[in-house]
This record gives C-alpha cells, structure tokens and sequence, in this order.
C-alpha cells in the first residue's frame, strides 16, 4: 500500500511534466530511484503553471487498438471499451492526458452550463475498481473541473455532487477487482463527470459480468434513485433476451446502452425496446474545438434486431424494411483514434497513467450525461429524442461512414436522417434529451 502511495505521488508530480523538455510521452516508470523523483519535482516546480490542460489543445494518439476486457465470459457479456495500443499491442499509457478532454467534448456537443439540481448518474460495470475517486480526482484537476468527495449517506438521492461507489446490494462488499473493467469504470466515470459536472454519480459494481448479476446492479441503480443509468457492455442477442426487458422498462430513467464495438450486428441490451441504444463515430475537431466532421465508427454495433419489437416511435419514421428493433438510437463518439483521455492508476498489462480509450463504451457515458443535463420527465426516456420531433435541428444528422455490409443499406451506412450506426445523430446540446 505504501509502495503504491508513492507511485501514485510520482505519477501526480509527473504529470506536469508531460511535453516539456524533451517531450516526454514514454510510460510511467516503475520503480522511479530517488535522483529521478527529484528531477521530477524539480521539473515539476518550474513548469507546473505552464501547463493548463483546460485549454490546451488535445495531444491525440493514433494506432491500432484493442479491447480492454478480456473475451467474453459466461453468457457472452464484455465491456465495449478499447484502448490504443503501441506496435507490440500493449496499452499506451503516458504521463500526461492523450485524447479528447471535458472541453473538448463540451465543445463538440454544444454542452454548456450545468444539470438543474443534483442528478444522479449511475454507472453500471462489472467488478471492482479501488481506486476509482482518486483517479476521477486526477482526471478532474488535471483538466481544472470541479473535484469529487465521497457522498454523505444522508441525504440521499444527494443534494450536492459527489461520488458513491456501492455493490450490487448497494453495501461495500466490493467485488474482486479487474484491471480491464477498472479501465472502464475509469471511462464511464470521468466520461460522465467530464459532461454533467454537477452530476452526482453512483458507481454500481455487479459481482461478475454474468446477466443476472448486471440485472442486479440495475435494479440497483434505479431503486438508489438514479435519473441516468449508462451500460457500456453487451453481448450478441439470444431468443431469452426479452424475459430480461423489465428491468428497464420504467418512465423517468434514460437507460443507455452502448451497441458493441465489434461492427454491424445487434448486441442485447441495447437491442432493448426500453433503452437509449448509443452507436458510435469518428469525431474530429476544428483548432477551436468546435465538431469540424463527425462520420459512422467503422467498429459501432447496429442493425434489425432478430427478437426484439419495434417500437411505435421507430415505426414512425417509416423505415419498413426492418420490422423489429433498430439499433441505434442517438450515437456519440467511439472511435479510439479520436477516443478520450482516461486516468487509471489500476495496473492494466503493466500500464498505468493516461490511456486513450473509445469503443462505445465512451458513447453511452457521454449521452447518459447529456440525458442528466437535459432532465428527463415521466416518459419512457429512448422516446425523447423521437418524439421531439424537431431532431432535424437538436441532433447532428451523421451521413458517412459505414460499418461493414448490410442490406438495406442504412442499417449499416450513414445516411441522411436516420442510420443504424449512428441512430438519429449525436448531440447539438442537450434539447433532444
Ligand atoms: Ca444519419
């Protein structure tokens, strides 16, 4: 524990290193001598005001990438986040942030200001990440947002923004813990927080990554009060997958669910008539940080659902080649290569630092923030960004782009108005949620 301590003050320290000198963009040492945290504290002291990640322009890591969970285990559920990687397919970590930061996806998304309230957002993930706070900590002053304490258990629903972290029984009985759903978590957290910073979030960690025990987590988060509950997780579909459906089937939660990382083709749940099924793209910024192009992720999950019915406000937009479930609803980013900065301290294959993270596990984050700042009634919230009708104007219509081969073709291709991949668009503010 003491060992780690350090670590963790010498990965602070070197942070503010990052990019001056000789451009330091190797990864964090592991076991620093004495001469060297000295540099770095010397370092530290001379460049520590000259670095303001808030407004400085992203440094973006390109390369291939993989994904952060291992393969699927018992019914076939895996996190849908994937990180960079260098040419020997290890995960890039650095000391200072790669990837899109808070401002840049505020930005991109015309997201400003800040929730009514105090909404709780809960993240569901599988397993236990230990240090979860202290990392979104990092990752907020790093980037000058508001820090997070851990919630008072009274009041509850809480009153102020803050962070709990709970098991699936809603005690702290925590699960074991997974370097890869760690790096999740990380995701979906800072994701999260980096959107609504006035946000409350309730981690919810399920025992293990099995239905029954996600379903758990679920009930969880909704019965904890949640207004937002974001899945970034999935898994191909199964002709049981409807007898699971009630535990989303609720008025006044937006349920996010991420569509897959693995190209055309429908996951569960975000084939779940009662989710906000997000797809995923490749977004690119102008120098100023405004969207500058925004086309289909070649690796989004999306389709016609083989079990699932269509619900009467996809029936609407009269796309009747597919009579079932179409995934997705609404979409964001997912693409590694334009994919978010991620603080995790939990050693993943050797790594630890800043990592640069996509999959559609950034999407469905993202959009539960935006669900959180945009308030949900007493409506089946995936309606919203339909039934407001003008999402023409509310939401960035993606037309380019595709992610495999597919007929009909909009299923798999982005097209004008609606697509599979990326649903009715991403956001131009919070209006269609
Ligand atoms: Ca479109």
């Amino acid at each position: 524990m003491k060992t780690n301590l350090v670590l963790v003050a010498v990965f602070v320290l070197a942070l503010f290193c990052f990019g001056c000198g000789d451009g330091v963009d190797g990864n964090v040492a592991g076991d620093p001598d004495s001469s060297d945290a000295a540099q770095t504290d010397n370092l530290a002291m001379s460049t520590a005001s000259s670095i303001d990640w808030a407004h400085t322009a992203p440094v973006m890591l390109h390369g291939s990438n993989l994904p952060v969970c291992p393969s699927a285990e018992l019914n076939g559920t895996r996190c849908h986040a994937r990180v960079v990687v260098d040419d020997q397919n290890k995960p890039k970590a650095s000391t200072g942030p790669t990837g899109y930061g808070p401002s840049q996806f505020r930005s991109a998304y015309n997201v400003s200001g800040t929730a009514a309230g105090t909404p709780l957002i809960a993240i569901v993930d599988a397993y236990d990440d230990p240090n979860i706070l202290a990392d979104l900590n990092t990752y907020s002053t790093t980037f000058g947002i508001p820090t997070m304490a851990a919630c008072p258990t009274s009041p509850w629903p809480p009153t102020a923004p803050c962070f709990r972290k709970v098991d699936q029984s809603g005690g702290t009985s925590y699960p074991k813990a997974d370097a890869g759903w760690a790096l999740e978590i990380s995701l979906d957290v800072e994701i999260a927080h980096a959107v609504c910073q006035n946000c409350a979030i309730l981690l919810v960690e399920a025992k293990s990554a099995g239905t029954t025990d996600l379903m758990t987590a679920i009930d969880r988060a909704r019965t904890m009060g949640a207004k937002a509950i974001s899945n970034s997780w999935g898994g191909g579909e199964s002709s049981s997958e409807t007898s699971y459906d009630s535990h989303f089937n609720y008025k006044g939660i937006a349920f996010t669910v991420s569509s897959g990382d693995s190209g055309y083709g429908v996951e569960w749940p975000a084939a779940s008539p009662y989710v906000t099924a997000v797809g995923g793209t490749t977004l690119t910024l102008t120098g100023g940080g405004a969207r500058a192009s925004e086309t289909v992720w070649s690796g989004a999950g999306s389709g016609c659902s083989k079990y699932e019915a269509q619900p009467s406000f996809q029936t609407a937009l009269g796309l009747a080649t597919c009579k079932k479930r179409m995934v997705a609803d609404v979409s964001a980013d997912a693409d590694p290569n334009t994919g978010a900065a991620v603080y995790d301290s939990v050693s993943y294959q050797g790594q630890k630092g800043w990592f640069q993270v996509g999959g559609t596990s950034l999407a469905a984050p993202l959009i539960a923030a935006i669900y959180a700042l945009g308030g949900v009634g007493n409506v089946q919230a995936n309606s919203m960004p339909y039934s407001l009708g003008a999402y023409t104007i509310n939401l960035f219509d993606v037309i380019s782009g595709s992610n495999g081969r597919c007929s009909p073709s909009y299923l798999c291709t982005g097209v004008a108005k609606y697509d599979g991949p990326s649903g009715l668009g991403t956001p131009i503010g919070a209006t269609a949620f």
